[in-house]
């Protein structure tokens, strides 16, 4: 049987997700919450209103939520709300992904195709590996932290809260990125990264200017 669930933003990550979910089987999605996208469907899902709708449709019986939102701040902070308001919160699992069965994953987590998450990995919720993406064994990753399609981690690296490993990186065994740090698209990261840390390149290095806010 089908259990009622409502994704919370309306765009491609949305779009995304709303897939997996199809995919993965089991779920209704009642519709989508985001103000900014009111009177739209987003791939045949209509969007029925902004997050103030969270209290009544909870009384109402909609028990489940996911964030689906990629600004790792923001999902993070409208998974808390999520979870005050009395939501469910699943992980989702694409069915085309590969998770070991002694990996745990958090609440809020997606998991999409073709990812593969190594043996006694943990993900924290709220956190993305997206398509495609490697995370391989004893890897501890943050509170809505995101790896971008396509990454390589090796394995015991650690990616703190909120962190973005981008597009196509690749991250050598044993590194620790810190909370809020960035590693720019197709880096190479051989060296450890500091908290609100913006690092980018081949060998990946700070990138002078750059500061992450928050
Ligand atoms: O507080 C909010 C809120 N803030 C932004 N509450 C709700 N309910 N919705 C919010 N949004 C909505 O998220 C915006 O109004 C907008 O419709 C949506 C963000 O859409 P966008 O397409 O700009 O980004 P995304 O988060 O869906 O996807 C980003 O992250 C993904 C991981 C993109 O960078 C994608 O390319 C990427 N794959």
């Amino acid at each position: 049987m089908s259990r009622d669930l409502l994704i919370i933003g309306a765009g491609g990550h949305a779009k995304v997700v709303i897939e997996a979910f199809r995919a993965a089987q089991g779920w209704r999605i009642a519709g989508l919450l985001d103000g900014a996208q009111a009177g739209r469907t987003v791939l045949g899902v209509p969007v029925i209103g902004g997050d103030d709708d969270l209290p009544r449709l909870r009384r109402e019986g909609v028990s489940a939520a996911f964030v689906a939102i990629g600004n790792n701040l923001a999902r993070e902070r409208l998974g808390a709300a999520l979870a005050a308001h009395g939501f469910v919160i699943p992980a989702l699992i694409h069915p085309a992904a590969f998770v070991s069965p002694a990996a745990r994953i958090g609440a809020g987590a997606a998991v999409l195709a073709r990812a593969v998450i190594g043996t006694e990995t943990v993900l924290g919720d709220f956190v993305i590996v997206n398509n495609g993406a490697v995370v391989d064994h004893d890897n501890l990753l943050g509170s809505a932290a995101h790896v971008a399609p396509g990454c390589a981690l090796a394995g015991n690296v650690q990616v703190g809260a909120r962190s973005l490993v981008g597009v196509g990186s690749a991250v050598r065994p044993g590194v620790r990125i810190g909370a809020d740090a960035v590693v720019g698209a197709g880096s190479a990261v051989v060296k450890d990264v500091p908290d609100r840390t913006m690092v980018g390149g081949v060998p990946a290095r700070p990138l002078r200017g750059k500061s992450v806010a928050g």
